[in-house]
């Protein structure tokens, strides 16, 4: 009998100190899951950026040749080549600091990681992806002497704001 009583206090105790636990620390209660299930950073309206590499007149250049994005928001990054010959758009680190989410050009859809891009003379491409970690990298024409020549530039990716 008294074992009894002495489990009984025990419990008791447990409970007294979990129902204390939950009235000073309210945050502990579990989310509501349905806040959680809201954020699918893949679904979000893509930001359009464009790029050219090079123009009509040849110009070794990127214009512009500098980008700056922030980390979690989905962007589609437009590039096009209207020059007379073949240039990168060539970032590795970038593409590392980022998750691809498709490379469409033609009709052609392109998933998984990519590294670099070769646009050949009137072509365009768009890349879609998503910033993940915050840095400034250095982009460039992958083509020997374009780099040299001025075709390259600096992309930023921002850290998050969280509101
Ligand atoms: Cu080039």
């Amino acid at each position: 009998m008294r074992r009894t009583f002495k489990i009984f206090r025990q419990v008791l105790s447990i409970w007294i100190f979990a129902i204390c636990i939950l009235v000073i620390c309210p945050n502990l209660a579990i989310a509501a899951p349905d806040k959680l299930a809201a954020v699918d950073f893949t679904k979000q309206t893509a930001i359009e950026v464009k790029v050219s590499l090079s123009n009509n007149a040849n110009e070794l250049k990127f214009f512009p040749d500098r980008f700056t994005f922030e980390s979690g928001k989905r962007y589609k990054l437009l590039l096009s080549n209207t020059s007379g010959m073949k240039h990168y758009f060539t970032s590795k680190d970038f593409a590392d600091a980022i998750w691809t989410q498709n490379v469409v050009a033609g009709n052609v859809e392109v998933k998984g990681n990519i590294r670099e891009l070769e646009l050949r003379p009137n072509t365009t491409a768009a890349w879609t992806f998503i910033p993940i970690k915050s840095g400034t990298y250095e982009l460039h024409c992958a083509i020997a002497g374009h780099t040299e020549a001025g075709m390259r530039g600096l992309i930023t990716i921002q850290p998050s704001v969280v509101d």
